[in-house]
């Protein structure tokens, strides 16, 4: 008897499920050609998405005597807040919420140090650019910063976001131009790649160049739709081995 009544009931939302995909069917049964996202160069993975097994919050630190003592290689995250870092994140890791997103710009003044496999940190510097961040704040963000960087021989790259849309601003070209000074590798990835449409990404990649008087790969990456997750993947274990 209730496996009647179990069954009725599935029955029903199938029915009412039905209904949307009619729907849905009924709006794409015309697809306009023009809309189909069809883009010269593929950014679609050739191998399986990466899967992460191990990924978890190990050390966070405002120090450098808190920084964690082991022979795991670093890849830092850096770039201005609300740049979408703790969104890249948790995509590369397959994560929904590990690192928070939208906190209070300004407020994360730590360095998070996440632990992913039995191989890497990756590592979340704090962002910078906030207006209403302080003149000291921002001093001791550059103090933290620099500590960080100058003082982690394990450090693999750094990864410098720079929203696709906007043009690097000071802090970015500083970091950039740290990065060259220092002989340290870093990749420029172009967050939000979403919000622009395929065949503006070259343009707008273009501009960033200019302004950063950068020679190497600028990959558009987007945590709404995983473009780039992958090619991030595929850069850093080509630098591990
Ligand atoms: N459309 C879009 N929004 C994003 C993307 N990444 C982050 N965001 C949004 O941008 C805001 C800031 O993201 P967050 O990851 O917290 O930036 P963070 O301050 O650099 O760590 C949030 O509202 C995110 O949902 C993206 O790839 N595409
Ligand atoms: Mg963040």
């Amino acid at each position: 008897m209730e496996k009647t009544t179990k069954a009725t009931k599935i029955t029903k939302t199938n029915k009412s499920t039905k209904k949307v995909d009619k729907n849905n069917r009924k709006n794409s049964a015309n697809p306009k050609p023009q809309t189909l996202p069809k883009p010269a160069k593929s950014t679609k993975p050739t191998k399986p998405a990466k899967e992460i097994i191990h990924a978890t919050l190990g050390v966070t630190a405002v120090k450098l005597d808190q920084f964690p003592v082991n022979d795991r290689l670093e890849v830092a995250f850096v770039g201005k807040s609300n740049v979408g870092k703790s969104s890249m994140i948790n995509t590369m890791l397959g994560r929904k919420s590990l690192v928070r997103t939208s906190q209070t710009p300004g407020k994360t003044r730590t360095i998070n140090f996440f632990e992913v496999e039995q191989a890497w940190y990756f590592v979340d510097l704090p962002g910078y650019g906030y207006a209403k961040v302080s003149k000291s704040e921002s001093q001791k963000w550059a103090g933290m910063v620099e500590s960080y960087l100058k003082n982690r021989p394990q450090l693999l790259t750094l990864v410098l976001l720079l929203d696709i849309r906007h043009e690097p601003t000071a802090n970015d070209k500083m970091l950039y131009e740290w990065c060259k000074h220092y002989n340290l590798p870093v990749i420029l990835v172009a967050t939000k790649s979403d919000k622009l449409k395929r065949s503006q990404i070259d343009k707008y990649i273009a501009v960033i160049r200019k302004s950063l008087a950068a020679t190497e790969k600028i990959l558009p990456f987007s945590s709404l739709n995983r473009a780039g997750r992958e090619e991030l993947w595929e850069i850093l274990e080509g630098l591990r081995f």
